[in-house]
């Protein structure tokens, strides 16, 4: 079987990738080819369509010229859905025959609307043994009704469900990411230099927090697991082997309760064996703050970037967003951190339902003094309510949100009636971001004298990067916030409502848990707060 995976990119593209020109590889697709090829004898074409900056047309023209049997795309992003319609169709149009598959969190959570436009499957959660089996299905020309965990058109057009499939218990035995079909060099981090290059890794799946607007836990089930240290240092070695400079460690949460031990010695075998790189990591602001020990360890083996889901700075909101941290902690954490040199990029959203403006001047106001505590960089977020979680299903419920434009919901626009003014959250989002690095710089605290020596360096790199991309940020201010505010506006005044019939599907498809096997923990789960 000849076999084409595709990353798409959403219309205003990587927030990551324009700030700080991080594009790390796509992990996804290098772990289903690793999963295909370990299935059998077959070919595998990756197209990132963010990497080569392609458009549709291009995309589809480079598919069909390696003439595949199945096409895969990933969507995890909500905001990748009508540029992965657009590929599929120009796919399905020139070759009918091809068997177009769709996967990853936001796929996995709208199957119906994704069936209805050009797909054939949709691959429910974990995807590695759904794709070595159908792979081989589709090859024998078998019955789809035998893969557990997709749901797909059956020959007569109904849509048909299959039971769940139970997630992998062992990560161990997942085959090597097949990093071989992608070129290194196209995967870059500018900011700290035009060399350096971002490898990805997972050393664990899914997260036992469930926070309420997150995808990870209907995605993955409240389950964590983790794959052994020999493997991760297996992996490891092979990034390094390749040439690397980053590796950006996928996983939700990097270190978890449970896992703190094994992390120690993880931290440990790294620099026995000689495997630092530098490190970029997902973290929770409890577990940072509780466990300096840990962050020490961690630093000497090679973390040097550490994303911390602040999401508030205020202790009532984050309560109701189930976050289970304070704002104390957060302080705390960052203060860690920086004494260990590792560079704080601080997440924090903006415009919950119950979010007032004095509420979200607080939280800008916490970004500040987080800035004054060691944080380096900011990405305040608009709470949206993505697919799968419980936060889209009352908004649905209530009637609540602008649109059901996928376009709109990229983390950065409002697409939902809150208590506030949405174009008043949006303005704040821009002001929170540039006043934020706007006050570190005159206060000069970008380059400053306690700044551990790990940090100073990196620091000074971003300096001239960004300094390079002034006339980038003044263009944001000028043109892509009044667009932006134009564009809510109008959406606002649009508030397009679905029909009853597509409302329905949307609830029942948004409220699988695809792991949660027992219908009681999936009402424990969506009965929160409602
Ligand atoms: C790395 C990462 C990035 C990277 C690379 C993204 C990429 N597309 O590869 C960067 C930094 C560029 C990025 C950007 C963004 N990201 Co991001 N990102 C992640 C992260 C942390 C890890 C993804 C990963 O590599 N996982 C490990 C691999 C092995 O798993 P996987 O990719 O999920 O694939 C498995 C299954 O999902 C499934 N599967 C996935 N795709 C397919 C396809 C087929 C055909 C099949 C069969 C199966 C399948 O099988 C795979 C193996 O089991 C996830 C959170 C998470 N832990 O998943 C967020 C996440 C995917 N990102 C998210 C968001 C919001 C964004 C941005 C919109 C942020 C922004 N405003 O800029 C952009 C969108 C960019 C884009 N065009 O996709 C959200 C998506 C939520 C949603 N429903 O929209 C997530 C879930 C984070 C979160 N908790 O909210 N991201
Ligand atoms: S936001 Fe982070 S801690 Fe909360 S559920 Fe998602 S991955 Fe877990």
């Amino acid at each position: 079987m000849k076999v084409v995976f595709i990353r798409p990119s959403n219309p205003t593209g990587s927030g990551y990738l324009r700030s700080f020109g991080f594009l790390p590889v796509p992990l996804g697709l290098l772990q289903l080819a690793g999963d295909v090829k370990e299935a059998g004898d077959h070919e595998v074409k990756i197209i990132d369509m963010e990497a080569d900056q392609m458009n549709v047309p291009r995309v589809i023209n480079e598919t069909l010229r390696f003439n595949p049997d199945i096409v895969g795309l990933a969507l995890h992003a909500t905001a990748a859905h009508n540029v992965s319609v657009s590929i599929a169709k120009g796919i399905k149009e020139m070759k009918p025959d091809v068997v177009t598959l769709a996967g990853g969190h936001h796929a996995t959570f709208v199957p119906e609307e994704m069936l209805r436009n050009h797909f054939d499957v949709v691959v429910m959660g974990e995807g590695d043994e759904t794709m070595m089996e159908l792979v081989n299905i589709v090859e024998n020309h078998d019955d789809l009704a035998k893969v557990k965990g997709i749901v797909y058109r059956d020959k007569d057009g109904t849509i048909k469900r299959t039971p769940p499939r139970p997630l992998m218990r062992d990560l161990d035995k997942l085959p090597m990411p097949a990093f071989d079909l992608v070129n290194r060099e196209k995967y870059t981090f500018d900011v700290f230099g035009k060399n350096e290059t971002v490898a990805c890794m997972e050393t664990s799946r899914g997260c036992p927090y469930a926070c309420e607007f997150c995808s990870v836990t209907p995605t993955w089930g409240n389950s964590w697991r983790n794959k052994s240290n020999e493997r991760i240092l297996k992996e490891l070695s092979e990034i390094k082997r390749l040439g690397y400079s980053w590796v950006f460690f996928t996983d939700d949460i990097f270190i978890v309760q449970p896992n703190i031990k094994d992390r120690m010695t993880l931290f440990n075998q790294i620099i026995e064996n000689g495997l630092s790189a530098n490190f970029i990591a997902q973290m929770r602001v409890d577990i940072t703050a509780r466990n300096p020990e840990v962050i020490k360890k961690a630093s000497d083996a090679g973390l040097r970037i550490a994303f911390l889901g602040v999401e508030s700075g205020d202790d009532e909101t984050l309560k109701k967003l189930h976050k289970g941290t304070v704002t104390s902690l957060a302080e705390k954490a960052v203060k860690v951190l920086h004494e260990n040199g590792v560079i704080v990029l601080i997440g924090l959203i903006l415009g919950a339902p119950y979010d007032t403006f004095k509420k979200m001047m607080k939280t800008i106001r916490f970004a500040y003094r987080l800035s004054d505590l060691g944080a380096d960089s900011v990405q305040f977020s608009i709470y949206t309510p993505l697919p799968g979680t419980r936060v889209f299903v009352k908004a649905l419920k209530e009637k609540r949100l602008f649109t059901l434009n996928w376009d709109y919901y990229d983390v950065l626009l409002p697409v939902m009636k809150t208590k506030s003014n949405p174009l008043l959250v949006q303005f704040l989002q821009y002001y929170g971001n540039y006043t934020f690095y706007l006050r570190k710089w005159i206060r000069g605290k970008f380059v400053r004298s306690k700044v551990p020596e790990r940090k100073l360096e990196l620091l000074r790199r971003a300096e001239r990067y960004f300094a390079g991309k002034l006339g980038h940020y003044v263009k944001e201010i000028v043109v892509s916030l009044p667009a932006g505010l134009i564009k809510t506006a109008r959406l606002m005044r649009q508030g397009t409502l679905p029909s009853e019939e597509k409302l329905q599907e949307l609830i029942s498809s948004s409220k699988v848990i695809v792991y949660s096997e027992t219908e009681e923990k999936r009402n424990r789960y969506f009965s929160i707060d409602d």
